[in-house]
C-alpha cells in the first residue's frame, strides 16, 4: 500500500511515522526510500506532520525554499490511528492540515506481539485476548469504526483501501491529490506473523476480507459515503476466517454461535447501507 501510494504521490514525500511495524522500513542512517522521514513519540504523528508542513510553508515563504510541491504523510498502524494518536488526528483535521494520512490496519498492536486495539475485531484471538474455557471467542469488543470516526470531522477526503485493489487504491490517491487538507486512508493490512497464515496469502487474505464484505472498500467526499466495489455477492465469512490462525479457535471446536454473529454483523452493516444482501 505504501509502495503505491508512493507511486502516485512521487519521492517529494515526507514521510511522519509512530511507532510500530514500519518504523522499520528506516534504520538511521540508512533508509530504503527517497521519501524524508521522521519519527515520532507513538501519540504524535499527525503533531510531528504539521510541524514538517508549518517548516516547509515557512521556508517557501520566506523565499528559503523553492515550492517544490512536497507532500506530508503520516503512516501509523491501527494502535496510532485507532487508539493512542486519535486525539492528535482529531486536533490535526481540526486545524485542517494540509496532509495524507495511511493508517495501515493490522487489528491490533502488532510490533509488539499482536495485542488488542480499538481496531481489533471480535472474535480474533490476540495475545491479550487468548481464547479460553472460560472466553473461546477472543476478542469480545466491536472493531471501533475509525472511518465514522474520521468521517464525523468532515475531511478533504476519507478513503478506505486494500492492497488486493490497487487500482482502487491509486485512483482515490489520485482523487485525494487534487483537494487540499486532511486527506485520511485506512488500508487493510494483512499480517502474516499476528493474523497467522503463510506471507504468499497475503492477497489472499486481503482479497477475502473484500469479497465477504467484512473490509468495504469506500470513499467519503463532498458529505458523501459511496462504496467504490460492490461484490456481486457475498463470500461466506467462514473462507475469511479459515484462513488465519488467529480465528483457529472458532472452529476447533466450532463456535457456530460466534460465527453466526459475525456474519450477521457484516449483513448488518451492509443493510445499513441500503444493500440487501442474503446470506451467503
Ligand atoms: C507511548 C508508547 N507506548 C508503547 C510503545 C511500544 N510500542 C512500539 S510499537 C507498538 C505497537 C504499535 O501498534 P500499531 O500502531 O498498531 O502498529 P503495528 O505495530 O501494528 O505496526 C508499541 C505498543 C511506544 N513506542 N510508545
Amino acid at each position: 500500500m505504501i509502495r503505491l501510494m508512493l507511486k502516485v504521490l512521487g519521492p517529494k514525500t515526507f514521510i511522519v511515522n509512530a511507532a510500530g511495524c514500519m518504523t522499520l522500513l528506516q534504520t538511521y542512517p540508512y533508509s530504503n526510500l527517497k521519501s524524508g522521514w521522521l519519527y515520532t513519540a507513538f501519540a504524535s504523528a499527525p503533531a510531528g506532520a504539521q510541524g514538517i508542513r508549518d517548516a516547509l510553508d515557512s521556508l517557501i515563504s520566506q523565499g528559503k525554499a523553492r515550492d517544490e510541491g512536497v507532500n506530508v504523510l503520516v503512516l501509523t498502524g491501527d494502535g496510532g490511528a485507532y487508539d493512542i494518536g486519535l486525539q492528535a488526528t482529531s486536533a490535526a483535521m481540526d486545524r485542517d492540515l494540509d496532509f495524507y494520512y495511511l493508517c495501515y490496519d493490522n487489528e491490533a498492536y502488532a510490533n509488539t506481539g499482536y495485542q488488542l486495539s480499538g481496531a481489533t475485531p471480535y472474535g480474533s484471538w490476540t495475545t491479550t485476548t487468548p481464547a479460553s474455557e472460560r472466553n473461546p471467542v477472543g476478542a469480545t469488543r466491536k472493531k471501533k469504526d475509525l472511518f465514522e470516526i474520521w468521517k464525523a470531522h468532515e475531511p478533504a477526503y476519507l478513503a478506505t483501501v486494500s492492497p488486493s485493489h490497487p487500482l482502487d487504491l491509486m485512483k482515490k490517491v489520485e482523487e485525494a491529490e487534487a483537494r487540499s487538507g486532511p486527506k485520511m486512508f485506512i488500508g487493510f493490512a494483512s499480517c502474516p506473523t499476528g493474523m497467522g497464515f503463510d506471507p504468499s496469502q497475503s492477497l489472499e487474505v486481503a482479497r477475502m476480507a473484500v469479497e465477504t464484505g467484512v473490509w468495504p472498500l469506500k470513499k467519503y467526499l463532498d458529505g458523501k459515503v459511496i462504496h467504490t466495489y460492490l461484490p456481486n455477492r457475498l463470500r461466506p465469512i467462514e473462507d475469511y476466517l479459515r484462513l488465519q490462525k488467529r480465528y483457529a479457535h472458532l472452529f476447533e471446536p466450532l463456535n457456530r454461535e460466534a460465527i453466526s454473529f459475525m456474519q450477521s454483523q457484516v449483513l448488518l452493516y451492509w443493510k445499513r447501507q441500503g444493500i440487501a444482501y442474503p446470506l451467503p
